[in-house]
C-alpha cells in the first residue's frame, strides 16, 4: 500500500470512493454507498484488519474501516489524560471513546474547544471574579462576585451533557475547515451553580428581550483586545430553564482552567458553543445575539438540505439550536480480541439534545439487523443515558459494532453521514468499533 504514507485519513477525505478503489481495489457506488470488494480488494481489507470480514458483502463503500479509522494517540495538557490533541493554539482536544466510559464524566477526561487565548490561571482570583449582568433588554445591571452568586442564590447540581457543535466533522465529504473532531468533543460531567433564571430575576428582565449572550475573560488569538474570541447566546425561553447553570464546581471541584475555571456557563443539549467560559458578562438583548461566532456560517446549518460542497448564502443559514439524538460504544476500545464462544458486553451513553433518548440498538453486520439494547432513563434532565446490551457473533474475523439511538419523537440517528453542510456541524452518525473474532 504505497498510499499509506499519505494517511488513510487524507486519502479519504478528498474523494472516498476514489481513495476505495486506491486502497482496496474496491469500486464503490456514491449513490448507493455500496462497495464491490473484489477479491483482490477482500484480501487487502482482510491483511489490514488482520482477520476475515464475515459481512464484507455488506460493508458500505467510501468507509474506511474503523480498525484504521481510530487512533488513540495520547497527548498531555496538565489535569487531562489520554487526550487526543487536535491544536495546540488555541488548545483543542478530545476524548477517545473508551475514556468517555464513566456514567459521570472525570475532569480529566472532558474535551476542550477554546476558541482563543484563556486568561492565565496565576491571575485568576477565584473569590473577586465578577460577572455583569447588563444588556439592553435589562431592567437593572449589577455585578456579583462568585462569592455573591454562592452566597445569595440557591445551588443546583446537575449532570449535563456537553456536544461541541462541529463533533464528527473529520468525516464530511467534502471537507469542511475547522477542528477535525471525530467522536470526542463531547462529555457529560456533573455541575454545581446557580440557576441563570434566578439571578435574571433579580436583574429584570424587560418585555422586549429576545436573547440572553455571554462574554468570557479569554482573549482573541490576534492579541487585538477589540477583538472577542467567541460571544454566543441562546432564545431567553433556553437561558429560563432550570438546569441552565452558573457554574463553579464540575464534579464537586473547581472546574479545571481549560473548562471554564473559576465560573461558566453551561446550557445543555444546544451546541457547546452556547456555553461561556471564563464567564464575567451576561448580556440581555433586544435581538438576535450578533457576538462573534453568531453570524455568518458560525455554528449555522443551511436551512434545508443542500448538496454537499454547495456554497449557501447567508440568508439561508439558520443558528443550530438543540442538537440531534447521538450515541457512543464507551466499552469495549475499538479493535480488541473476543474470543467467540462468549457473548461480548458492550455499553456507551446516548443523548438527544432537549429531548430524551427512546431507545438504542446495536448491529454487528454493518446495519442489516439490529439488536434492541437495554436503555437507562436520565438522572436528570439534559444528562446522557447508558445502554448496555450482548451480543454474540456466528464466526470468528473482523466485525464491527454499530450503535444507533433514536430520540423522544421517533428520529433516530442516521447510519452514516447525515446532511453537508458548510462547517461541517451536527455529524450524528452511528459510532461503530472493531472487534476482532478469534
Ligand atoms: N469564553 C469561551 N467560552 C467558550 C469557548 C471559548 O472558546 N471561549 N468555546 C465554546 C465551545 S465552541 C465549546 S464546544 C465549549 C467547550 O467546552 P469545554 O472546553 O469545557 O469542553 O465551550 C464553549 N465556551
Ligand atoms: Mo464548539
Amino acid at each position: 500500500m504505497s498510499d499509506k504514507e499519505r494517511g488513510i485519513h487524507e486519502l479519504y477525505a478528498n474523494n472516498p470512493y476514489e481513495a476505495d478503489e486506491l486502497v482496496w481495489g474496491r469500486k464503490s457506488n456514491p449513490l448507493t454507498r455500496r462497495g464491490f470488494l473484489k477479491n483482490s480488494g477482500l484480501t487487502a481489507m482482510t491483511a489490514a484488519v488482520g482477520a476475515s470480514i464475515p459481512f464484507a458483502h455488506l460493508m458500505p463503500g467510501g468507509l474506511i474501516p474503523a480498525a484504521l479509522a481510530q487512533s488513540d494517540e495520547g497527548f498531555q495538557i496538565p489535569g487531562k489524560e489520554g487526550l487526543i490533541i487536535l491544536n495546540d493554539r488555541p488548545v483543542n482536544a478530545e476524548t477517545p471513546a473508551h475514556l468517555l466510559d464513566d456514567d459521570i464524566t472525570p475532569a480529566k477526561h472532558l474535551f476542550i474547544r477554546n476558541n482563543g487565548t484563556p486568561p492565565s490561571n496565576a491571575n485568576i482570583n477565584p473569590d473577586l471574579w465578577t460577572c455583569e449582568f447588563g444588556g439592553e433588554s435589562a431592567k437593572t445591571p449589577q455585578s456579583f462576585t462568585v462569592a455573591e452568586l454562592k452566597k445569595r442564590f440557591k445551588h443546583y447540581t446537575y449532570q449535563l451533557q456537553l456536544e461541541c457543535g462541529g463533533n464528527g466533522r473529520n468525516e464530511f465529504v467534502p471537507p469542511t475547515s475547522g477542528n477535525q473532531w471525530s467522536i470526542g468533543a463531547v462529555g457529560c460531567p456533573e455541575w454545581t451553580g446557580v440557576r441563570l433564571k434566578d439571578v435574571l430575576d433579580v436583574v429584570g428582565i424587560k418585555k422586549d428581550a429576545v436573547y440572553v449572550a455571554y462574554y468570557g475573560a479569554d482573549t482573541h488569538l490576534s492579541g487585538d483586545p477589540k477583538k472577542e474570541p467567541i460571544s454566543r447566546g441562546v432564545p431567553v425561553y433556553k437561558a429560563l430553564e432550570d438546569e441552565t447553570l452558573i457554574a463553579w464546581a464540575m464534579n464537586g471541584e473547581d472546574i479545571p482552567h481549560m473548562n471554564g475555571y473559576p465560573l461558566r456557563l453551561v446550557c445543555a443539549g444546544w451546541p457547546g458553543s452556547v456555553s461561556g467560559k471564563w464567564l464575567n458578562r451576561i448580556v440581555v438583548r433586544n435581538q438576535v445575539h450578533d457576538g462573534e461566532k453568531m453570524t455568518g456560517t458560525s455554528y449555522r446549518v443551511p436551512c434545508k438540505p443542500v448538496a454537499p460542497g454547495s456554497e449557501v448564502p447567508e440568508d439561508q443559514m439558520c443558528i443550530i439550536e438543540s442538537m440531534p439524538v447521538k450515541s457512543l460504544i464507551t466499552h469495549p476500545a475499538s479493535g480488541i480480541e473476543h474470543d467467540r464462544a462468549k457473548k461480548l458486553a458492550i455499553r456507551g451513553h446516548a443523548w438527544a439534545g432537549d429531548l430524551d433518548v427512546k431507545n438504542v440498538h446495536v448491529s454487528i453486520d454493518f446495519g442489516a439487523t439490529w439488536q434492541k439494547a437495554h436503555l437507562e432513563a436520565p438522572v436528570n434532565r439534559f444528562a446522557w443515558q447508558h445502554w448496555k446490551s450482548n451480543v454474540g457473533f456466528p464466526s470468528a474475523g473482523y466485525f464491527e459494532i454499530w450503535v444507533r439511538a433514536t430520540d423522544s419523537a421517533g428520529r433516530a440517528q442516521p447510519m452514516v453521514l447525515p446532511g453537508w453542510n458548510p462547517k461541517g456541524y451536527l455529524n450524528n452518525a452511528c459510532h461503530r468499533i472493531a472487534v476482532q473474532v478469534v
